[in-house]
């Protein structure tokens, strides 16, 4: 397991490389490019002066999140060619700079998607929260303009301003495409891509749609462990696989969440995982929460001890953390609470690691 932060850059996130080093066992950013618009070639120069920021500070750059894929891919144009294109230099760059894992979603016009960014949790902290209730009653357009008033200035990851230009055209675009037409359109994508990833050395993962099921009518197919089962055997290479993410999965209580990592990484098609709690209030209504207290309902331990069990060596992120101790930051990405929840994790694998040995003696 490799113990790694997300990072925005230098431009986009306050919180500075040095910090992100003295968290203990901390070895790896997660970071991306984020002035190229979706679609374009990411210049290596331009992964080479982030590569080199990252290994001034001590740490190294082996993940990026995401490569985002561009609208006419996931709505299957006949315009997807020329982006696939791009996105196979794309991938050629980063492998040439010492990159091997990338990240990307297929969720249909939105990202990652909450009814409220700041949510107040008993303890005076704040977290995100979802209300399936609050979804159902709201418009897509003013759900962008919630998204925009709680984000503390930040431009939100997936909720980029060109992105959600033109929302209405969007869906009238995505009316005709259903689960089995975006499965087709992935199949697609990957397709174009995975023989040039393997090529580089580059492990693909797709994470999962958050929340996992349809939202606003939209197609969402990277959900469960079925659809998971499928995505890989889409294309079955190595380099077709996926990022795991607790939360995101989590949010329906059906995924057995331990089950789910300990199963892909064993079949060694687990490239990257991230591991974060929420508390489930009723079926569709969730916050985030601590990694660890004693409401929330995913177990942290059980998943990492399948990761451990299956052996697992890719990098493992904290994901989103709560807002403590006045911070100030992006929503979901400020220092504090997503450093307590690595060394948290950082912790459960050192005991779990330790008791497989079958040596308690400190290393
Ligand atoms: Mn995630």
């Amino acid at each position: 397991m490799l113990m790694s932060f997300r990072w925005y850059g230098n431009k986009l996130d306050k919180i500075p490389l040095k910090y992100i080093r003295q968290i203990p066992g901390m070895k790896n950013v997660v970071s991306a490019i984020y002035h190229i618009p979706v679609g374009e070639v990411w210049p290596y120069e331009d992964i080479l002066e982030i590569k080199n920021q990252i290994e001034a500070a001590g740490l190294t750059f082996k993940t990026v999140e995401s490569v985002n894929v561009h609208e006419d891919i996931k709505l299957g144009l006949a315009t997807r060619d020329r982006y696939i294109e791009n996105y196979c230099i794309t991938l050629k760059n980063l492998a040439k700079a010492g990159v091997d894992v990338v990240c990307y979603n297929f969720m249909p016009v939105f990202d990652w998607t909450r009814t409220e960014l700041a949510k107040e949790l008993p303890d005076g902290s704040t977290a995100l929260f979802y209300d399936e209730n609050i979804i159902r009653n709201l418009e897509p357009s003013k759900m962008v303009e919630e998204m925009e008033k709680g984000s503390n200035g930040f431009e939100l990851p997936g909720w980029e301003k060109s992105r959600l230009a033109s929302l209405k055209q969007s869906f009238e675009l995505y009316r005709d495409i259903d689960e089995e037409k975006l499965f087709a359109n992935l199949k697609y994508f990957l397709e174009g891509i995975i023989p040039t990833a393997e090529e580089c050395g580059i492990k693909m993962a797709i994470h999962p749609d958050d929340p996992p099921w349809s939202v606003f009518g939209l197609p969402r197919i990277v959900t469960c462990k079925e659809n998971l089962e499928r995505i890989v055997k889409l294309v079955d290479s190595p380099s077709n696989g996926l990022a795991l993410c607790s939360g995101s999965l989590g949010a329906n209580p059906n995924n057995n969440i331990p089950e789910i990592f300990g199963h892909f990484a064993q079949i060694g098609r687990l490239h990257f995982a991230h591991v974060r709690n929420i508390k489930i209030y009723e079926p569709g209504v969730f916050s985030e929460v601590a990694h660890k207290d004693d409401t929330s309902s995913l177990d942290m331990y059980a998943i990492m001890k399948a990761l451990h069990d299956a052996g697992f060596t890719g990098p493992l992120r904290p994901d989103h953390g709560r807002m403590v101790w006045g911070e100030e930051g992006m929503p979901g990405y400020g220092l504090y609470d997503r450093a307590m929840g690595a060394v948290y994790l950082y912790g459960l694998w050192d005991a779990i690691d330790r008791c497989s040995k079958g040596s308690f003696s400190a290393k």
